[in-house]
């Protein structure tokens, strides 16, 4: 605790000790210091400046990464007001900048506080998690500017000048004693501030990466280059709103209907919807309270599942699409190929669930049951082309759905008669106890005889795949039950798959993906998390997927311990034999170029002791953006695929030195 100065009123004390609290719990207030909470911090501001423009007031935000990792956001809006306030003398500025949970109070009495990250806590934790920051205001005439330190005042709001404009501007410098790393990834704030632009029609935001990255790259003759970055920048305005967000989210999908059908309505819970579907066999629902991505849904998800399944049955059968001795297209029918987004505004959100991205208030669900199925079926009624086009979709949706469960009983009926549900690749481990045992499973043969060899029997499990993957989004569910790619994964596992998932059945506490460094590694990664976030995402939801990391380089000299080396920055591991007195001419450097290339002994090492391997647990969102990355990649454009060789390109460039 710091030492309070006596001139302090009893207010400016809590002040202190309010902040001084989010200093100490930092984790409380923005979820955690990693890179993540870093980049909440950012969310925390723009949120203001977009209450602004949910308020008519704010047409532009203008958001930079300076050089230093110094955040600048500027918005076009009426200005904080500055005015002191009559009680405590102390300006709205400086009061919503100071007094923790101090946001929204002074928003009036015209509307609510919807926008806000995922914490809501506003901006005085930014400021008390700030090395500075500086916040400057243009109202009724003037500039004014006040300054801080670590969430204390070190300048109280003075007027610094004219100005005929309005608008707010915050700077701030992330407190790196704080958190984890102070550096920014511009496509992480790109993705946020674009999700933005589209839950806010005609907000224009921008984004700059003004930082001078120089990056140091080992080139073919082994020497050091540095190499300047460019600056990067974005511009996002989109007139269509909800409507450009699934335009953009099927942007490389068939369409079945070329303009997206869109649902507003105003009133106590205002509700905008945009679907439309495309030829593709899976289901993308992105749902957003408060312009905060309810990852795990909730009763606005459940309603609008609801108003669907119930708008399109009756609208088939009133049009005797369906007969009256068929039975109804279930939910899963009708929301194959569906891509929507859902935003509601919500006055005191409830978020429950793992991440807080479950949205809990009861109410509701009924509310959007209402809404979507009143427009919706209007919107049928006026379209019967497109409703035809949907239906028809559906209802071989309903087919293939049929097929699989056959296929799906042949499965069963054939493992009962064999006796045994394990495919034949898989090499078990010898404990029955899922907790502790885990499943390797492995791109290709040699390396999996390596890890076969390596492992430790007793609770390590081997499933080498080979041969390309299928094509899980161009196939339908009921190939993928035969195919000989994937099967093996689904009966390894062992808890079924799609709405039969059973994650209490699962045989392997961990289920390892451990693929090669190198484009085709990336792709069979990509592939089996859009597998799993599509057809066992509670295997992902409840932390049991992993990606094994194995090493990139191996140092060695002879009388030296080997050095394995898992990044392809390699200026670490010169550290480290500089520290153990080896010069990097004297030492062997190998690239690992495939799991194939290690030893048994050494897979184990680096790779599959617990006591010694490094395995990062794959999140629902990286398991997301795979699915989208795989998206983009079975689309009928050339040009994400060439990206996605590019970025993953740097594994294969020939390193040998
Ligand atoms: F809070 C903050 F400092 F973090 C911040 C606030 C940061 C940024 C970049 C922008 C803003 C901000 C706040 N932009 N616009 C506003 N608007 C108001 O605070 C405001 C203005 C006028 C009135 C009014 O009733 O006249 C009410 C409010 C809330």
């Amino acid at each position: 605790m710091e030492k309070i100065d006596h001139e302090y009123g009893a207010e400016q004390i809590q002040v202190l000790e309010g902040l001084e609290a989010v200093r100490k719990r930092p984790g409380m207030y923005i979820g955690s210091v990693s890179v993540r909470g870093l980049h909440h911090l950012v969310y925390e501001i723009v949120d203001n400046s977009v209450d602004e423009a949910l308020a008519g007031y704010c047409k532009n935000i203008h958001v930079t990464i300076e050089e230093g990792n110094i955040i600048c956001v500027e918005d076009d809006g009426r200005g904080i007001p500055v005015e002191k306030h009559a009680k405590t003398g102390i300006s709205a500025a400086e009061t919503v900048y100071t007094i923790l949970h101090a946001g929204g109070k002074f928003g009036g009495d015209s509307g609510y506080k919807v926008s806000g990250g995922l914490h809501g806590v506003g901006s005085s934790v930014v400021n008390a998690l700030s090395e500075w920051t500086e916040v400057t205001i243009q109202r009724d005439g003037g500039i004014y500017k006040m300054e801080f330190e670590r969430g204390k005042t070190v300048k109280s709001l003075e007027r610094i000048g004219d100005s005929d404009k309005t608008g707010t501007t915050v700077r701030f410098l992330a407190d790196d004693t704080i958190f984890e790393t102070t550096n920014y990834e511009y496509e992480v704030l790109e993705k946020r501030l674009r999700e933005m632009a589209f839950l806010t029609k005609g907000l224009r935001i921008t984004l700059e990466d003004k930082r001078k990255e120089e990056v140091e790259e080992i080139n073919e003759d082994g020497i050091e280059e540095t190499k300047e970055v460019k600056t990067k920048k974005a511009d996002f305005c989109f007139e269509g709103g909800l409507n450009s967000f699934v335009e953009y989210l099927n942007k490389n999908k068939e369409k079945i209907h070329q303009i997206p059908i869109y649902i507003e309505k105003q009133g106590e819970v205002p509700i905008e919807v945009a679907i439309q579907y495309t030829t593709a066999y899976s289901e993308n629902i992105y749902t957003f309270v408060n312009n905060i991505n309810t990852i795990e849904g909730g009763t606005h998800l459940e309603g609008f599942k609801r108003a669907v399944t119930k708008v399109f049955n009756d609208y088939a059968r009133s049009h005797n699409i369906i007969k009256e001795k068929d039975p109804n297209l279930v939910g899963e029918d009708i929301r194959e190929g569906m891509t929507a987004v859902i935003s509601v505004k919500v006055k005191e959100p409830q978020f429950e669930g793992q991440t807080k991205t479950k949205l809990g208030n009861s109410n509701v669900t009924g509310i959007v049951l209402n809404a979507v199925s009143e427009a919706l079926s209007a919107f049928l009624e006026e379209n019967p082309n497109v409703a035809k086009a949907i239906l028809e979709k559906c209802i071989s949706a309903s087919r293939a759905r049929e097929a699989a469960r056959k296929a799906r009983e042949l499965v069963r009926k054939k493992n009962s008669m064999e006796g045994s549900t394990l495919p034949g690749k898989l090499a078990d481990c010898s404990s029955k106890n899922a907790d502790e045992c885990e499943v390797y499973i492995v791109e290709g043969d040699s390396a999996g005889g390596s890890a076969k060899q390596g492992r430790d029997r007793k609770f390590q499990a081997i499933l080498p795949l080979w041969g390309k993957m299928l094509n899980v989004e161009k196939s339908r569910a009921d190939k993928i039950y035969g195919n000989d790619k994937l099967q093996p994964v689904i009966l390894a596992i062992g808890a079924g798959i799609g709405a039969d998932f059973d994650i209490t059945k699962i045989r392997y506490g961990k289920v390892i993906i451990m693929a090669d460094a190198d484009v085709d590694g990336a792709h069979i990664r990509t592939l089996l998390l859009t597998f799993f976030f599509r057809y066992m995402r509670p295997l992902v939801e409840n932390g049991n997927v992993y990606l094994a990391q194995p090493p990139l380089y191996k140092f060695s000299k002879k009388g030296m311990e080997d050095l394995y080396w898992y990044e392809d920055d390699m200026t670490g591991a010169f550290k480290i034999l500089e520290e153990r007195g080896v010069a990097r001419d004297q030492v062997s450097i190998q690239r690992y170029k495939g799991l194939g290339e290690m030893n048994p002994d050494q897979l184990w090492e680096t790779t599959m002791d617990p006591e010694t391997r490094i395995l990062v647990k794959v999140k629902l969102e990286d398991a997301m953006k795979a699915d989208e990355t795989f998206t983009l990649l079975m689309g009928d454009e050339i040009e994400p695929r060439r990206k996605f060789i590019e970025e993953n390109a740097k594994y294969v460039k020939n390193l040998d030195i």
